[in-house]
């Protein structure tokens, strides 16, 4: 192991083996929500343009497979045309992802604070074009019964963490403490890490990787939220099977998110 690994400051362990996934799998495949709950258990991808919010859920879809088989159902890349511009959702038992569009692209500052309220609520139906969405009071957006949202993925670009103006990193706080104001479950999800060096057969590893734990320390810093509510996805692959140390990095950020929103939901039954 090189110099650029460290057990110490090592947020998550998850084991990279085919038992562990099936664990993984079956628990998420089979969830129900506790008695007296209904429908979906709704998370919000919400981050900066092209931080990967569309290809994470691609990613989700594809780890929860059985078989691990990809799909590429959610449109994402970095055209203009591919950029996500509405509010939509996918399903998967009874696990429900909602995409949106980058934050930054959303003008002005304040609107986008009342729009996120709005989606947290269900008060925004699924198709609204969220960079033409005019917010207006809450009485004119009536909440969409099982749109509520009950967890929020906060994506970011593992590969432009320090790039970040004080502004906008400003911005995203105010953001973040409207969906903290609300009880809903919130974790960060960093993408793109494999542009950090960190190599696939090193993957098992990949918490214990320094320059990752830095960013880490450095987004904790900046976003106030826990290390231990930080993980990784692997959104680049190829080809109709998704390997299984992917599945498992997806797929063990949704069972941390799934186990504490259940925990909540059965205070709230
Ligand atoms: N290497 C690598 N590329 C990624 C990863 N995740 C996303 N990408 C690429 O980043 C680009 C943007 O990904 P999207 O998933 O469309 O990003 P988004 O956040 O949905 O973007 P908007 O909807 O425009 O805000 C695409 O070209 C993806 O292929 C990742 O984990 N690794
Ligand atoms: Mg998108």
């Amino acid at each position: 192991m090189g110099s650029d690994y460290s057990k110490d400051g090592c947020v998550h362990n998850p084991p990279m083996d085919e038992r562990n996934l099936k664990v993984l799998k079956d628990y998420l495949r089979n969830y129900e929500l506790p008695k007296g709950h209904e429908g979906y258990v709704n998370i919000l991808m919400f981050g900066m343009v092209g931080a990967g919010k569309s290809s994470t859920i691609n990613t989700f879809l594809s780890a929860l497979d059985p078989n691990g088989r990809t799909t590429t159902c959610v449109p994402t890349g970095t055209n203009p045309d591919s950029l996500t511009t509405e509010l939509r959702s996918y399903k998967l038992g009874k696990l429900k992802f909602w995409d949106t569009a980058g934050w930054n692209a959303l003008e002005p500052c304040q609107e986008t604070k009342v729009l996120l309220r709005l989606i947290l609520e269900g008060r925004i139906p699924i198709g609204t074009n969220l960079h033409d969405f005019i917010p207006t009071s809450a009485k004119v957006n009536p909440v969409i019964l099982g749109n509520v949202i009950h967890g929020v993925a906060f994506v970011f670009d593992t590969t432009v963490v320090d790039k970040i103006s004080d502004d906008i990193m400003k911005q995203f706080q105010d953001l973040q403490t409207i969906v903290a104001q609300k009880c809903v479950y919130r974790v960060v999800i960093g993408t793109k890490f494999e542009n950090l060096g960190i190599e696939e057969k090193n993957h098992a590893w990949i918490y214990e990787y320094k320059p990752l734990q830095q960013k880490f320390i450095q987004l904790s810093a900046s976003t106030g939220i826990n290390k231990q509510c930080m993980f990784v996805v692997s959104n680049q692959w190829n080809g109709d099977q998704i390997t299984m140390i992917k599945q498992i990095l997806a797929l063990y950020v949704l069972e941390h998110m799934i186990r504490n929103i259940d925990r909540y939901l059965k205070t709230t039954a």
